[in-house]
């Protein structure tokens, strides 16, 4: 089981769709998924919430929603649940600044039999833009707080990775779109519709979207596809550019960091729409065959 964070955004010009598209492509693979914690950063906690609320209605499958404590008052929350996740040794994908999660590992005691995967940090000063990256950024104590606790193992998928692949949107749009005519899926209807905005938004200022969430789940799927190396980095918590970034510290638990593609599989965007075409009957790591 996984337990997921994230700040989904849909049908905005100004919120990234990777998060939906990274909630998409587990839930097409059959990933099964404790809950997930839908919290503000891309976007504000109401709309986070209200959008993987849509997500988990259109999927079928029984996936409960929590909200940030922003958002409810004596429900039960995003850190409730990420305790509770920690605590029974569920994995973690993180796509969002980690506040939450940050105060949710305060109340659960160490060393955690979860893995963590993250999408965040960066260790060049401009990977993507003048910012480090936003989810470490927005929160640096926490980002630091979360990877300094005694998981089992620590993933990190950075920006200066994430920011080197772009896809086409006109092809994304129009590939969801006949997949979802296709196999009459109300999620991949839902979720080709609602990214039009943003692609828009990213094709104008990036040349295409930048899959950064999308890039940690397929990395927990599939991560014999991609590259890494063991780092031991913390999380500079000080100045506004400075924030956020990975440094080396010989003192910090070593992790794992994704620093590239494996031979053979450049081009994610078709990895990415066969997962979602072909769903559970494509191919798995374990299975040891290609999925494209
Ligand atoms: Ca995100």
């Amino acid at each position: 089981m996984v337990a997921i964070l994230c700040d989904p955004s849909l049908g905005r010009y100004r919120g990234d769709v990777d998060d939906v598209l990274a909630l998409l492509y587990l839930i097409r693979r059959g990933v099964r998924i404790s809950g997930i914690a839908a919290v503000e950063g891309n976007a504000d906690a109401r709309h986070a919430y209200q959008v993987a609320e849509s997500v988990a209605r259109a999927s079928g499958e029984d996936i409960p929603v929590y909200p940030s404590p922003k958002a409810v008052r004596g429900e039960e929350t995003a850190v409730d649940f990420l305790r509770s996740a920690i605590s029974e040794g569920e994995d973690v994908i993180a796509m969002s600044p980690l506040t939450y999660l940050a105060e949710a590992l305060r109340k659960v005691n160490g060393p955690f039999y979860s893995r963590i995967f993250i999408m965040g940090g960066s260790i060049r000063q401009r990977a993507l833009a003048a910012f480090p990256e936003f989810n470490f950024w927005k929160d640096a104590l926490a980002a630091r707080r979360v990877l300094e606790a005694p998981w089992r193992e620590v993933h990190v998928i950075p920006l200066d990775f994430t920011a080197t692949v772009k896809w086409d949107c006109g092809r994304l749009v129009r590939s969801l779109r006949e997949i979802s005519m296709d196999l009459n899926d109300p999620l991949i209807k839902l979720v080709a519709g609602g990214i039009v905005p943003w692609c828009r938004t990213s094709t104008t200022f990036f040349g295409g979207l930048v899959p950064h969430d999308v890039l940690a789940v397929i990395y927990y799927d599939r991560a014999d596809l991609f590259k890494v190396s063991e780092r031991r980095l913390t999380v500079e918590v000080k100045g506004l550019f400075k924030k956020g970034r990975l440094t080396e510290s010989e003192g910090a638990r070593p992790l794992r960091l994704v620093n590239g593609l494996s031979a053979g599989s450049e081009n994610l965007l078709d990895l990415f729409l066969a997962a979602i075409r072909g769903g559970k009957s494509v191919p798995t790591r374990a299975e040891g065959r290609p999925l494209v």
